[in-house]
């Protein structure tokens, strides 16, 4: 028999839309109405600011599904097989000011549940940041560590891994293997950790163009160009192109752009005046945040103006209602990596 355990953020928001809550009860009831047993523990996302305020992650309590999701440690035995699991849940608003955290004595198999980052932690030569999950709590004798917050499956130690993410959340994980972890325990304690690849969404990242000196019948054909013979149905796909001088963009044939909206899940040409890819990719996307959200947001808006890709009125409006989001979200929303 086994058990299911999520380390967190099964919700990108304290309140996620009602198709996606439903979502979560049908795919979660199909696991707990077999009897098998399913524990999570809440990321950051999805933990609230306040702690009056009630996560949607307690509706998974309704299908029978055990969660964590607010500011204390939660211990809980679970029979598998005649034997006692005893799954130790750490949610990230548990995690700040949590010293070590130990295994119970009566479990014969003992499993901690978080969610954050580990010390040390590298993805493609970029430290990720700064660690929240302190080694006092890493370092308790478990038998396995289940981490959440990291998108990619990662060793962490022989028993702490990162399951990684089951979907891609950016062109920042276009390499990525999304999947899940099947770990297996014996009388001896862990016995194998193995990642699961799933099959998702294709997500594309098209050769760059460099569009100096073209006019907007090159970049056009270059467009056309790129995409041909590509298999774009249904795709996430992100063509960019650098050097694009004044009023190009805007040139570019409609019907093609249309036709490859149509095609893909979502097709972005992504168009820079800049020449130099590089500049753009510190954290492997462009959108990428150098400066406070609210100057970044309006940055963006008066480019895309002032390269006729917005018409005045409708800038004006997106402007307003974007930084009426950005403030609803930052009252909303506890600060995040992923
Ligand atoms: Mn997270």
């Amino acid at each position: 028999m086994d058990l299911v355990l999520h380390s967190g953020d099964v919700f990108d928001s304290v309140r996620p839309a009602t198709h996606v809550i439903i979502g979560f009860l049908k795919q979660t009831f199909r696991i707990t109405q077999r009897d098998i047993p399913y524990l999570v523990a809440a990321g950051n996302h999805e933990t609230p600011r306040l702690r009056s305020t009630t996560a949607a992650l307690e509706y998974a309590n309704l299908v029978n599904a055990i969660s964590a999701h607010g500011f204390e440690i939660d211990y809980e035995p679970v029979e598998v097989d005649g034997a006692t699991v005893g799954v130790t849940l750490v949610p990230h608003g548990a995690v700040f000011g949590t010293g070590a955290v130990t295994p119970s004595r009566d479990a014969d198999v003992n499993i901690l549940v978080t969610h954050g980052l580990v010390p040390g932690l590298e993805a493609r030569q970029h430290e990720m940041g700064e660690a929240n999950l302190q080694p006092g709590m890493l370092e308790g004798g478990f038998d396995y560590i289940a981490l959440g917050h990291y998108h990619e499956f990662h060793e962490h130690k022989p028993n702490a891994f990162y399951a990684g993410a089951t979907e891609r959340f950016g062109f920042g994980e276009v390499e990525s293997k999304p999947g899940f972890a099947i770990v297996e325990f014996d009388s001896k304690g862990l016995k194998s950790v193995e990642h699961v690849e799933i099959e998702t969404r294709p997500m594309l990242d098209l050769p760059k163009i460099s569009a100096r000196d073209m006019d907007a019948a090159e970049l056009t054909e270059t467009v056309h160009e790129r995409t041909s013979g590509v298999e774009l149905d249904g795709a996430i796909v992100r063509l960019r192109a650098y050097d694009v001088r004044r009023g190009v963009a805007s040139g570019v044939d409609r019907e093609l752009l249309r036709d490859l909206q149509r095609r893909c899940l979502n097709f972005s040409l992504e168009v820079h005046a800049e020449e130099r890819p590089e500049d753009m990719e510190r954290n492997g996307s462009s959108t990428a945040v150098f400066g406070p959200l609210g100057e970044e947001f309006a940055a963006f808006v008066a480019e895309r103006r002032e390269r006729g890709e917005l018409e005045a009125k409708f800038a004006e409006e997106f402007l307003e209602k974007g930084r009426a989001y950005l403030v609803r979200a930052a009252s909303e929303e506890p600060e995040s990596a992923a």
